[in-house]
């Protein structure tokens, strides 16, 4: 079994259809991973134990995805050292901006980084952890070099719809 290297959690099950990106890209990877909900206003105590025990327990990183007043992610780095990153989720009334907007604005002292509302940031959150722990992993390093590499090709090939000349 791996080593659970990252965590992934969420303030609610209806994020998954967006934080379900990053968990991909973990898996992708290979990279050890436990997901799950914790809510910090509806699990606050689980919340604040989570956040305790993730150095102890070995996480490098948290990805932490919430929408609204997305106080998730601050809360958990308020506890740990362990790098969080927040990812915003596209709230109903306002698209994730004022889920961008509580993650990104942390007063000075407790950082979380901050990625982009929705899928890609989800996905980019997973990828920037991939960089995180490939400091510490040639091989993984090698695999996200390709990975890139892989990204440059399907640009480099792609066609755009034109029809007839000009
Ligand atoms: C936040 O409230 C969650 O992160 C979610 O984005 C939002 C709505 O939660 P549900 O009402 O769908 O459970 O805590």
């Amino acid at each position: 079994m791996k080593t659970i290297q990252v965590g992934v959690v969420m303030g609610s099950s209806s994020d998954w259809d967006t934080m379900q990106h990053a968990v991909q890209i973990l898996q992708q990877f290979g990279i050890g991973f436990e997901a799950s909900v914790v809510s910090a206003h509806r699990m606050p105590d689980a919340m604040f134990a989570y956040a305790e025990k993730a150095a102890s327990r070995g996480l490098k990183a948290i990805i932490a995805g919430a929408g609204g007043a997305a106080h998730l992610p601050g809360m958990l780095a308020a506890k740990t050292t362990v790098p969080v990153l927040g990812v915003p989720v596209a709230s109903k009334h306002l698209q994730g901006v004022d889920s961008l907007h509580s993650i990104v604005q942390m007063p000075k002292g407790i950082p979380v980084a901050t990625f982009a509302i929705g899928n890609a940031g989800a996905a980019n959150a997973a990828l920037f952890a991939i960089a995180l722990l490939a400091n510490f992993d040639s091989d993984l390093r090698l695999e996200l070099e390709a990975f890139r590499r892989d990204q440059t090709q399907t640009a480099t090939d792609m066609v755009l719809p034109i029809t007839g000349s000009a």
